[in-house]
């Protein structure tokens, strides 16, 4: 996971925290291929692979997170690593900062060489109390009891030394409540676990872990147990609203358009859908009308997707849903343009084919059209800023046209949901959202500002040993 991601990503936390309430479980979590519980592989996996697997863990389970590590002789390393926002619901997140977090612990199975374990680090992004930037990862550099078999690790605050890579000084490691004094305030990206390094000679290891165990001082108190198995999400049909909007809104860079939850009744029996208009304008500067939600998923996390759609019955215009992913090295949207309705003016259902259906990328133009599950080998990990429905372009002379959108169906491996949006309810959405992500020239600004300052750490990619 590129840096430039991380603080994407934490942006898109700090404004969905002002949409979603705090709601504090306590839970044992069961996280299962079929439903990660927000689970995901991170980017930058190499000589290396990492899965779930039958492998008993130290406390009854019969499955834990294995880890393999290839042997490496060209000094280009070999790394794996899986992250969660540490409070993700299919609601949303909410924001939790360094100085929040009261207990961490987790139980590893070293290689049977015993060599060494997987270990737990905190990705951080964004401003401390005082307005400081900060952007890095605390890394534990705890004892590690050494050995075969299983150990559990149940972090002093007070004691356990840990380093940042803000820093990029492994020898300079502080207790736990050191960096939550210096870091207070500063949110949380990601939780990571894994093992490895992205440079240098590796021995071959396979190694384990389970029962990551978090907890904050706003209630979130959470013990992910890895095991196989596991049942497919749940199918939920969530009603989206003006009042109640579910996550949805206005995208930026409309124009020449608009776009409302109509009184035209779907296909299946509701009275209402997103209506999108194009006013016909000949200017030149085209006609486009977008409505997005934010996702906290990555591209290779979406499982399935459909939607309904109603053309317009004059000229069978119809709206299409796009994927905008972003990292530092790639940035884009996902399109996939359906073949015409046979018959305009009547509702169709879109049910994406991952291996068939060809989707291009805004990145890459047209000619560069691939499968869904293509892409998905392509972009693996890179996030999802925004799942878009949307009609027109953003030049041209898109001709007028009026058509419809619903029962947006999107099935989330990495966090076991399986939602069907079904807009209800005469009105507009909100405002547009502000991006999850910086802009490129504000982006500018931050770095500049950095440099500045000194902090050249900010560019740094090194990620050492953990
Ligand atoms: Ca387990
Ligand atoms: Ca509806």
């Amino acid at each position: 996971m590129s840096k430039r991601s991380m603080k994407k990503l934490i942006l898109s936390i700090v404004f969905v925290a002002c949409l979603v309430p705090i709601t504090v479980l306590a839970a044992d979590v069961t996280v299962t291929p079929q439903n990660m519980e927000g689970w995901f592989v991170k980017q930058g996996n190499k000589n290396a692979t990492g899965q779930i697997t039958a492998v008993a863990d130290d406390q009854g389970g019969n499955g834990s997170f294995e880890f393999h590590l290839n042997e490496v002789t060209n000094g280009s390393g070999a790394i794996f690593q899986i992250a969660r926002v540490p409070a993700v619901t299919p609601e949303g997140v909410t924001v939790v900062k360094v100085d929040d977090i009261e207990e961490l612990s987790w139980s590893f199975m070293s290689d049977t060489s015993g060599s060494y374990g997987p270990k737990l680090k905190v990705e951080y992004w964004g401003r401390d109390r005082l307005g400081n930037m900060h952007s890095g990862t605390l890394v534990y550099a705890g004892p590690l009891p050494a050995g075969a078999g299983w150990h559990a690790i149940d972090v002093d605050f007070n004691s356990d030394p840990w380093w940042s890579t803000e820093n990029d000084d492994e020898s300079e490691t502080h207790p736990f409540a050191y960096w939550q004094n210096l870091l207070s305030g500063v949110p949380i990206n990601y939780l990571v676990a894994g093992i490895g390094s992205t440079s240098g000679n590796m021995t071959a290891a396979t190694t384990h872990i389970d029962y990551i165990h978090f907890k904050e001082k706003n209630g979130i108190d959470d013990t992910w147990n890895f095991e196989t198995g596991g049942t497919p999400p749940s199918p939920e049909t969530v009603v989206v609203t003006p009042d109640d909007t579910q996550g949805w809104a206005l995208k930026r860079g409309n124009r020449n358009a608009s776009g409302q939850i109509a009184d035209v009744p779907d296909n299946h029996g509701g009275q209402g859908s997103f209506e999108f208009k194009l006013d016909g304008s000949t200017d030149g500067s085209g006609s486009i009308f977008q409505i997005a939600r934010i996702p906290v998923l990555t591209v290779d996390s979406i499982a399935g997707l459909s939607w309904d759609y109603k053309s317009d019955p004059g000229n069978g215009a119809y709206p299409v849903i796009k994927i905008e992913y972003w990292s530092s090295e790639r940035h884009g949207s996902l399109v996939y343009i359906p073949a015409p309705a046979s018959n305009p003016g009547s509702w169709e259902t879109v049910t994406v084919d991952f291996d068939s259906d060809l989707w291009w990328s805004t990145e890459l133009g047209h000619d560069n059209q691939r499968t869904l599950a293509e892409w998905q080998q392509e972009l693996g990990g890179i996030l999802v800023n925004y799942l878009v429905a949307g009609l027109g372009s953003t030049s041209g002379n898109p001709a007028a046209s009026t058509s419809y959108i619903d029962y947006i169906r999107l099935v989330e491996k990495f966090r076991g949901t399986d939602t069907t949006w079904d807009f209800e309810g005469k009105g507009e959405l909100p405002p547009p959202v502000d991006p999850p992500i910086p802009t490129l020239s504000e982006w500018g600004v931050i770095i500049l500002s950095l440099l500045l300052t000194g902090y050249a750490w900010f560019w740094r990619r090194r990620e050492s040993v953990i």
